[in-house]
């Protein structure tokens, strides 16, 4: 019995310390000094066709072509074509890390920092992360994630809540047509080739992307990412990828103070954390009357915008945005001990409570396809 008792205490000396089972998202708990994250360098790239499939070239790349400064500004009607010439993606096809998965497989043996390097590092989407950055400020949407550790690395892939998916099949005409008008705007300022001119005559189709490959590393975390990029601009003066790289936004014309105020609060974080962690420079903001027309632009430096809240008492500051993402990766890191691809941990978060997990095996959870456990396990 003695000897029972000596061996069970030395098993509970011995043992790691298990992992906390939440995480608070509170803002105040985040603000220590911003941490490190190394400059994003981009590893490849890829694209998406008009059906959606998958090609190893940069071939749906475009160029930033906004219109000649000389005149009285733009006048981009953003309804156009719709909804004649609109060509949305099936947003019924969860293609969770599939795209990204393919590039990997093509791209695993030569990457930088040797054979080991991918198995310490976190394989996620570029807006899984923005989702992380924002979720201390975040009062409106919640978040899950699905985790796996296969062969040392650990894969993020969002799982969509039912709130969003029941908002998402009952959503308005008008906010349809929204969508559509923030893709028209790309039409409006993107060529298809370095020296050419934007043709908005043609179809607005979402099924096409490109996307970056990027690494980096937020405190100690490894990270492998991919973004979706919606051009280059060839006149930069970093000819070199992210750098090269512009953002198009859309949103409402505003005439009030109040209505700036809240556009920094809210908008610009989200433009922020999207635009840094690829490591965007500069975001093109078009901003559309009631009419639907885009009449003017604005170009926010990614590096400019937390400007514009320093002093706001009820602003972001990216500190915490980067502090809380590191504290979440971690949490991460240590809850997913097991390496199985067919386990699944579930980070879940609403506003207002902290980060909770939970365990399951297999469907509907597991999301690594079995192409890819072969292709890297033979
Ligand atoms: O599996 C999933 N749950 C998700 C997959 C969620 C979000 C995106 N994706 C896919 C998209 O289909 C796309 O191929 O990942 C790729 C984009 O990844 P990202 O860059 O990490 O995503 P994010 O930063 O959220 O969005 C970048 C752009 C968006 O631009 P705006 O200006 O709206 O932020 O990607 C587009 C959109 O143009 N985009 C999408 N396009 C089609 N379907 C989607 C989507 N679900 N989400 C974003
Ligand atoms: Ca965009």
């Amino acid at each position: 019995k003695r000897r029972a008792e000596r061996v069970d205490g030395a098993e509970r000396r011995n043992k790691l310390p298990s992992p906390a089972s939440s995480l608070p998202t509170d803002p105040a708990l985040y603000s220590g000094p911003f941490p490190f994250y190394r400059r994003p360098s981009e590893l490849g790239c890829f694209s998406l066709d008009a059906q959606r499939q998958y090609h190893g070239d940069a071939q749906a790349l475009r160029y930033y072509s906004p219109p000649p400064t000389n005149d009285q500004g733009p006048n981009f009607d953003l309804r156009d074509g719709y909804p004649d010439r609109y060509q949305p993606r099936d947003e019924e096809v969860q293609e969770r890390l599939d795209h990204l998965l393919r590039w990997l497989l093509d791209h695993r043996g030569k990457l930088e920092g040797g054979p080991g390097w991918l198995a310490g590092a976190i394989v996620t989407w570029r807006g899984h992360l923005t989702k992380l950055l924002t979720t201390p400020y975040e009062q409106q949407e919640g978040w899950q994630l699905a985790a796996s550790r296969f062969q040392g690395t650990l894969y993020l892939s969002e799982v969509e809540t039912p709130a969003a998916r029941a908002q998402r099949l009952a959503r308005p005409p008008l906010l349809r047509e929204l969508m559509y008008m923030g893709y028209k705007f790309e039409q409006y300022m993107c060529a298809d080739k370095p020296g050419s001119s934007p043709d908005p005559s043609g179809e607005v189709n979402t099924n096409v992307a490109f996307c970056s490959v990027l690494r980096s590393r937020l405190g100690s975390h490894r990270l492998l990412f991919s973004g979706e990029v919606d051009c280059t601009d060839p006149r930069a003066a970093s000819t070199q990828p992210p750098a090269c790289y512009v953002e198009l936004k859309t949103s409402k014309e505003m005439h009030r103070p109040g209505h700036w105020r809240s556009f920094y609060r809210h908008k610009l974080l989200k433009w922020w954390a999207q635009s840094f962690l690829l490591g965007v420079p500069n975001v093109v903001a078009g901003f559309r009357n009631p009419e639907g027309f885009v009449c003017s632009l604005k170009t926010f430096p990614t590096m400019e915008m937390f400007e514009y809240v320093r002093n706001d008492r009820d602003g972001w500051n990216p500190s915490v945005c980067m502090n809380f993402c590191a504290a979440f990766l971690s949490f991460a890191q240590n809850t997913v001990v097991q390496d199985d691809p067919r386990l699944v941990h579930l980070f879940s978060w609403e506003p207002g409570s902290p980060v909770t997990v939970s365990k399951h095996r297999d469907a509907p959870y597991a999301f690594l396809p079995m192409w890819y456990v072969e292709a890297v396990t033979r």
